[in-house]
């Protein structure tokens, strides 16, 4: 009998290929418990709302007129929302060509990438152009255009930090492209050495791949480093001179949990390093409302700026966005609202910043926890979060289990994390699926359960990872790597 297009064994062999462990076996074993009725903690995902952070005030009200505008010709429309939501809601209404239900221009709203380009000028100090800035639907669908207009064949090879969020080796593996790898120095909390990059470029090269662009995710996920400006500068020197694309993933750019190296945009670094530089480099920069204290993921808002790409391109590039029509609308009223947030004076200025505070500084606080929580643990070494919202704590397996995992037939991390869901219901994800050196094996979890559950969490880890350690362990002391 003869096979149809979508039977398994005549599917687009990228497709079967491409991993995304953030929803892999262990959030399948996890839904599956949860259906049993057990307890689960799902810390595998960077989604905010649903462990329980409620939204922003502003933001839903401007949102919840501009979805119901009949709402606005109510008497009583002043007693429910404050009149700076009013105003908003009817500025964003009337940036629209009819509401919601309306399709937009497929970059985004003119006005809200005015918006956009407005906030880029005031963090970075450098002009901005809203033409070359557009809305998407999350950060993950701009990757997704860009990385499809970079990638022709297999022989293009995109420079990606492992550890990595998968996004990037699923939509390459996806495209058909090749993933080149360079390695995250640990030891170095999570630094990044430009000598690593270049052994990784030479050695794809021998190999006949063409490297075309290189991915930074600052700061990190899974690795939660926060890139300093010097090498940040490095970088861009690096891109320069072998004639790569930047693709500067700066999701987490409001997430920043120490003084020491605050987030400053590759944006800003390129423009600061002057000509030639800031005129050669390309580079494109993302953004979403996803993260930040707004963790709005269900909305699907996104961005994407582009420097030194020619208009030819963008032309290209608008023209692929048009196949898809237009990102969600609602969306970018949320990005329109993330970049230009309620000011001094404003009636709901006081509200945004008690709500958006409040969170940054317990995220703060959670990252401590974790980190020394897992810190305390028996073979278990943890960098400090200095930024987005995961903790990778590196776990030393005794030999004995990882030759159970063997046994078992799983990879030694996944085994791991498996025992511990069972054992009590945290979900997490192996660092497997992110990428790490040979031989070494970690976890991550989110910093994203509520504050006052974070103790109890910990312990609970501890406890199961003592255990484990005692069960597997020969009683050697492991240094860290
Ligand atoms: N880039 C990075 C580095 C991310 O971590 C994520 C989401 C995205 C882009 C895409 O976000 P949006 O498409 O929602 O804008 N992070 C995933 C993660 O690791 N856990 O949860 C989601």
């Amino acid at each position: 009998m003869s096979l149809k297009a979508l039977d398994y064994e005549t599917l687009n062999e990228n497709v079967k290929n491409c991993q995304y462990a953030v929803r892999g076996e262990l959030y399948l074993r996890a839904s599956e418990l949860q259906k049993e009725g057990k307890k689960i903690i799902f810390t595998n995902v960077g989604n905010p709302h649903a462990l329980g952070q409620k939204p922003l005030t502003f933001p839903r009200q401007v949102v919840a007129l501009c979805q119901a505008p009949f709402l606005l010709d109510n008497p009583n429309v002043g007693m429910i929302f404050p009149a700076d939501a009013i105003a908003r809601a009817k500025h964003y209404l009337s940036l629209t060509s009819g509401g919601l239900g309306a399709y937009s221009d497929s970059r985004g709203l003119p006005g809200v990438r005015k918006e956009v380009a407005e906030f880029i000028q005031r963090r970075d100090g450098y002009p901005s152009d809203p033409e070359l800035i557009f809305l998407t639907d999350g950060a993950s669908k701009g990757v997704m255009q860009i990385l499809n207009c970079i990638i022709r064949d297999q022989k293009d090879g995109i420079l990606v930090p492992v550890p990595q969020y998968p996004l990037y080796s699923a939509t390459i593996s996806l495209l058909g492209g090749t993933l080149v790898p360079y390695y995250l120095e640990e030891t170095d909390n999570w630094g990044l050495d430009v000598n690593n990059l270049r052994q990784s470029v030479a050695q794809a090269r021998s190999q006949g791949i063409t490297v075309r662009a290189m991915v930074i995710i600052n700061p990190g996920n899974p690795t939660g480093q926060c890139l300093s400006e010097a090498n940040l500068r490095e970088i861009l020197k690096f891109c320069c001179d072998e004639r790569l694309v930047l693709l500067g993933d700066e999701v987490y750019q409001q997430n920043i949990y120490q003084d020491e190296r605050p987030f400053i945009s590759s944006k800003k670094v390129l423009m600061d390093m002057g000509e030639p530089l800031s005129k050669e480099v390309q580079l494109i920069s993302f953004h979403t409302v996803s993260k930040g204290y707004w963790g709005e993921c269900g909305q699907r808002g996104g961005y994407f700026e582009m420097t030194n790409i020619p208009p030819r391109t963008v032309e290209e590039i608008y023209k692929v966005a048009s196949i898809a029509l237009s990102p969600n609308v609602s969306a970018q009223i949320f990005m329109g609202l993330m970049v230009s947030p309620p000011k001094p004076g404003d009636i709901s200025y006081d509200q945004f910043v008690r709500e958006s505070k409040g969170i940054l500084e317990s995220l703060r606080r959670r990252a401590r926890i974790m980190t020394d929580g897992f810190n305390s643990c028996k073979n278990v070494v943890c960098n400090f979060t200095e930024g987005a919202m995961y903790s990778f704590p590196q776990i030393k397996l005794p030999p004995k289990a990882i030759q159970a995992a063997k046994q078992a037939g799983k990879v030694p991390d996944v085994f791991y994390c498996l025992k511990l869901l069972e054992a009590t219901g945290i979900s997490t994800v192996p660092g497997s699926g992110f990428g790490q050196k040979e031989g070494v094996f970690h976890l991550r979890t989110t910093i994203l359960p509520a504050e006052e559950e974070m103790p109890e969490i910990m312990e609970s880890f501890k406890k199961f990872n003592d255990e484990f350690m005692s069960q597997y362990g020969d009683n050697f002391g492991y240094s860290r790597m």
